[in-house]
């Protein structure tokens, strides 16, 4: 009996040391959290923050449009230089990182009016910055319907990189035209290889099951 229990406590602590598949990991995903206002040039992880500060006006959390919850991003173009990002450097293990197949999601609304467009970039990076491809696209006011939120959704394999990349990176940027955009939802997670839990955790039953068997 003893053993039986200290199988079973052997495969829950190889099951809590697997990735946690599906969680999203990208923290204020909704901006619910950061401060209502022009972003902050603050820089560092986890955080939705604004690089180039002389520009920052272009980047704010405001609560008038938004999809969920009380609060959304706004993303006004003229400033063509602004970037606004966060990572998960702090929170991920290289091996949770690279050739890994990741999800990306998030919800864009404009009104319509201009000609203004913006990129988005999910970089495979680490605390150099070194990137390391991930997936980028443009989107654009006359891509979009006007005053209608819309799903932009895609997945890409992170790549390996030496040295190991342990960050995922979601930025705006490459700003242009004049418009304003407004964006909230934002997701980024792992997604779960067809099985693979499925298929450990029954080939360490049945190892457990093969040394019950051997001892009778
Ligand atoms: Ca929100």
């Amino acid at each position: 009996m003893k053993k039986t229990i200290r199988c079973f406590l052997g495969l829950s602590g190889v099951l809590a040391m697997m990735p946690a598949m599906g969680a999203n990991v990208i923290v204020d995903s909704g901006f619910e959290v950061t401060t209502a206002g022009i972003l902050p040039d603050s820089g560092g992880s986890n955080v939705w923050s604004a690089f180039q500060g002389g520009f920052s006006g272009s980047l704010a959390v405001q609560e008038t449009i938004k999809l969920s919850g009380a609060q959304a991003l706004e993303i006004t173009t003229a400033n063509e230089f602004a970037i606004i990002y966060t990572n998960t450097g702090l929170n991920l293990a290289a091996s949770e990182v690279e050739g890994m197949t990741w999800s990306y999601s998030f919800w864009v609304y404009t009104d319509g009016v201009g000609d203004g467009q913006f990129d988005y970039q999910i970089l495979v990076s680490n605390e150099l910055n070194q990137d390391a491809g991930g997936a980028s696209g443009t989107i654009t006011v006359g891509g979009l319907t006007p005053n209608t939120w819309t799903e932009i959704s895609g997945d890409f394999v992170a790549a390996d990189g030496d040295p190991d990349k342990n960050r995922m990176k979601f930025n705006f940027t490459g700003f242009s035209g004049s418009s304003t955009f407004y964006v909230d939802d934002v997701s980024l997670s792992t997604v779960p290889e067809p099985g693979a839990a499925g298929m450990l955790a029954a080939a360490l039953f049945g190892w457990a099951g093969f040394r019950r068997r051997h001892r009778r």
